[in-house]
């Protein structure tokens, strides 16, 4: 009787939570409000078989408990009741993975006025590379980073002179602006998680990985990385800030180009060659 009393507890408790709990999520700040229509679907249904399960189980413990002279009547195989379980779990199945389905080939199927972003994730920071003026990425290979291109640019293809380079800083993006963000990671397995977008990815190093989003609200949110990456997986963050289109244009008018930031690192480089030398002759003197 009292472990009958206790399961109607763990429902009553359960559903008391869900409704009286503080917790929930971020105010969502992207065009995937269906992401969250999702999950309350599959909320409800979970929750639904779950209470349904736990009080049927309540009353059956009550009803059956042991009572002097009872025997239990033996019923190995009943039809009926596999038949409507097995529909009435097909239907619940399907509730939960169908609406899926539809949100998904929303989430891959990019607009055709989005602008590119590309997301370079490496062990622990977020690089991002916006296209320049012709509005195309140049081409990239892991294969080609170095002291000078971190990012592994393709140095050759003129497209990518003039893309927009930001290394472990924080990326802008214009509100209510389609964008499609690429994904790409220069060592282990990442994962772009901005949770106010609801959009997430997994970044795999050798090949580029997308979806896309429209930022609905101006602010600030955290990117974090959803991917055990390695011992500094939990400091891998960075930030996004979605402006308004004359604070974006401020933003973007202040940041180098792959061109640019080439010169500046081969000079940089050059003047530590320089000392470098500078300092052997003097060792050499001493
Ligand atoms: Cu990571």
């Amino acid at each position: 009787m009292a472990i009958a009393l206790v399961l109607v507890l763990v429902v009553v408790g359960s559903i008391a939570f869900h409704v009286l709990s503080p917790w929930w999520w971020t105010p969502i700040a992207s065009n995937w409000s269906y992401i969250d229509h999702t999950l309350i679907i599959t909320f409800w249904i979970t929750g639904a078989v779950f209470a349904a399960v736990v009080l049927f189980m309540a009353y059956c413990v009550w009803r059956f408990r042991h009572r002097e002279g009872n025997k239990a009547h033996y019923e190995p195989v009943n039809k009926r009741l596999e038949g409507w379980l097995t529909v009435v779990t097909a239907i619940g199945v399907a509730a939960m993975l169908v609406p899926g389905l539809f949100v998904w080939h929303r989430f891959i199927t990019v607009p055709a006025d989005a602008t590119e972003v590309e997301v370079i994730a490496q062990q622990w920071q977020w690089n991002f590379r916006l296209p320049g003026t012709d509005g195309r990425l140049g081409t990239s290979d892991n294969r080609l980073v170095s002291f000078e291109n971190p990012l592994g640019i393709n140095p050759d293809d003129p497209n990518g002179q003039d893309d927009i380079v930001v290394e472990a800083a924080d990326l802008h993006l214009p509100v209510d602006k389609p964008v499609k963000m690429l994904l790409r990671s220069i060592d282990v397995l990442h994962d772009f998680y901005v949770p106010e977008f609801r959009a997430k990815m997994d970044m795999i190093p050798g090949s580029v990985t997308y979806f896309w989003l429209t930022p609905t609200r101006t602010g600030t949110f955290e990117v974090l990385c959803a991917e055990l990456c390695g011992t500094g997986h939990n400091f891998m963050r960075g930030f996004v800030m979605v402006d308004s289109e004359e604070d974006y244009a401020v933003w973007l008018g202040e940041q180098q180009t792959f061109a640019q930031l080439t010169e500046a690192l081969q000079t940089s480089r050059a003047d530590s060659d320089a000392l470098g030398t500078t300092t052997a002759q003097g060792d050499a003197e001493n």
